[in-house]
């Protein structure tokens, strides 16, 4: 029977020409660096090897927090090949939020920057893990440390692990409504089935070039992007960070870009953007985030080109799109679009009933690509499905008549900030925890680059003052940075209805212009 390991499908979308440039970094500044496909396969190869040596066998965790270089791609496609399990963690996170990850994933070996060796090491024997295993390792950003200088010292030559289809590739951790993020377990066939149905549901070909700017510690840019190009043989364009200058200087020899709605409204903002720059590419990807019709329309007046935007999440890899194939006027602005081949994508009401076109209400989902649990917490996967085993997104939107899907709200409190998320009940909890304060609100409001931004409200305990920068700097030193509030405002209450809930909607109309321009 054929394996169902993703990588050997990636594998067998490389050209025949193995000497060929598979990946070209162009960081700014910075010399560019080149990668045949030949490069990809040993390079993956000697970090399976490596892991191997570290301990790692089939089903183990490896997690990985390194800044974006091609060697951490490479280091995923070894996981792949290992049969080892990639836990991607965003590099923003701090020490508390590690704790998290690494207690509850438990890792065999830890895979780090070697700026934060000195903080992980202590913590990872502190929370860990599995008896007198658990390895730290270091990968930087500038191509050393001491995972490469072990790899450098292996076979290129690996076997790729037989996989099945339900065997886990990889556990990506989003959060929830309690705050502590959960772990979706990803199969080898949900990453695979998603990877080659946007292949052809996009027109990937084999003289495809993108320009890959997104982090690779989420879905956007470490599955839908890298897969794409893979399994298409198709090369990257490959920038640590996006930087609007970079992107338009690549694009004129570029054919596929994919990014967060903050990336379009950024490269908006730059004069050079005009149809003579865009003039090789086929296709615009946008998702994480709503795109705002506005932002969608400026790009056609500016550039020709009609975006396709396109739903997904982490525990469901893509879910929508717009349609490619056909006219560009077929894809429409504030809609994510059509249920993708083989996904089933349905609007109920409360009880799960199915609604009619044009009316709101809860999406739900099944499909090859659909996630089976959260690690460590079968009742909250429970609670994640529907009897008929949909699982339900949290959020909420309706079809129109012709089909199309937009997302017109969230049943989850959740804030999307520049493409990541921030969960207010966790930040509300850190909030509490400070001395003097008695109760706090995070609330999600318009931003024009962000799309939307944190806000907190702060309630002091009676008889304290409480200093808004003092608040935040304290947070600062707990958390994520994306996940700062932009602004702290101290209040004498909250707003609360007959049953006690805190009125968020009142608390967002109050703030909903502090970014916008009047
Ligand atoms: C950075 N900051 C943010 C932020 N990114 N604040 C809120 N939201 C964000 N997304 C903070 C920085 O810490 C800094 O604060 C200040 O804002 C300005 O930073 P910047 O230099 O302007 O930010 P930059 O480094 O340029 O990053 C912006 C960005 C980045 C948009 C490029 O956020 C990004 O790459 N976003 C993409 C996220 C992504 O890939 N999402 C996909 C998830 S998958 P200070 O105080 O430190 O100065 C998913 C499923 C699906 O959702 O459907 O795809
Ligand atoms: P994450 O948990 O990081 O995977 O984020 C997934 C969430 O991002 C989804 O549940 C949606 O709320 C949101 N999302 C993704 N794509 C879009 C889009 N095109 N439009 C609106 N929201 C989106």
């Amino acid at each position: 029977m054929m394996t169902s390991n993703l990588f050997t499908h990636l594998r067998s979308g490389f050209p025949k020409n193995l000497s060929a440039i598979a990946v070209e970094t162009i960081d700014a500044g910075a010399t560019p660096l080149f990668y045949s496909w030949q490069d990809l396969e040993q390079g993956s190869a000697m970090l399976a090897n490596a892991l191997c040596k570290l301990g790692v066998g089939k089903g183990d965790r490896v997690a990985v927090q390194t800044q974006k270089s091609v060697e951490a791609m490479m280091l995923y496609l070894a996981c792949l090949r290992a049969g080892a399990v990639f836990v991607p963690l965003n590099t923003a996170y701090q020490a508390g939020e590690m704790a998290h990850f690494i207690s509850d994933s438990k890792p065999v070996v830890v895979v780090c920057d070697a700026a934060n060796d000195g903080w992980l090491t202590p913590l990872c024997t502190e929370h860990g893990l599995v008896q007198g295993k658990t390895r730290v390792v270091t990968l930087n950003a500038n191509r050393t440390g001491s995972l490469l200088n072990l790899a450098a010292l292996q076979s290129r030559t690996f076997d790729t692990v037989r996989s099945k289809a339900s065997d886990i590739a990889a556990i990506l951790y989003t959060s929830g409504t309690t705050g502590r993020s959960k772990g979706a377990l990803l199969s080898h066939n949900n990453l695979l089935s998603n990877a080659q149905t946007l292949k052809v549901h996009w027109g990937w070909q084999s003289n495809d070039v993108l320009i890959h700017v997104l982090p690779v510690f989420h879905v956007h840019g470490l599955f839908v992007a890298i897969h794409g190009a893979l399994l298409a043989g198709a090369k990257m364009l490959w920038a640590a960070k996006f930087e609007s200058s970079q992107v338009l200087m690549n694009l004129p020899r570029a054919t596929v870009f994919m990014g967060v709605p903050t990336l379009y409204v950024r490269l908006l903002a730059e004069k050079e953007l005009s149809p003579s720059v865009v003039k090789n590419m086929r296709i615009f990807i946008a998702g994480s985030a709503p795109l705002l019709a506005e932002t969608f329309k400026e790009w056609q007046t500016r550039t020709g080109h009609t975006i396709v935007e396109r739903y997904g999440m982490s525990e469901t890899i893509m879910l929508t799109s717009n349609p490619y194939n056909g006219e560009p006027s077929l894809r429409r602005a504030g809609t994510v679009g059509m249920p993708l081949p083989g996904v089933s994508v349905n609007v109920v009401d409360d009880i799960g009933k199915p609604l009619p076109q044009g009316e709101i209400g809860n999406i739900v989902v099944k499909g090859p690509n659909v996630f089976a649990a959260y690690l460590n917490l079968p009742e909250k996967t429970k609670e994640e499905f529907t009897a008929d085993r949909y699982f339900k997104t949290g959020d909420v939107g309706s079809y129109s008549a012709d089909g199309y899907l937009s997302i017109v709200g969230r049943s989850k409190d959740l804030i999307i900030s520049g493409g990541y998320n921030v969960y207010p009940a966790e930040i509300e909890g850190y909030i509490n925890d400070i001395v003097g304060v008695a109760e706090s609100a995070l609330i999600g409001v318009p931003h024009p680059d962000f799309g939307e931004v944190g806000v907190a409200v702060v309630v002091p305990k009676a008889g304290v003052t409480l200093d808004p920068q003092s608040i935040l700097s304290q947070l600062k030193a707990q958390v994520a940075n994306f996940k700062i509030p932009k602004h702290c405002d101290i209040a004498v209450d909250l707003p609360r209805n007959a049953m006690g809930k805190v009125q968020k909607n009142l608390l967002r109309t109050r703030f909903e212009h502090l970014f916008l321009k009047k």
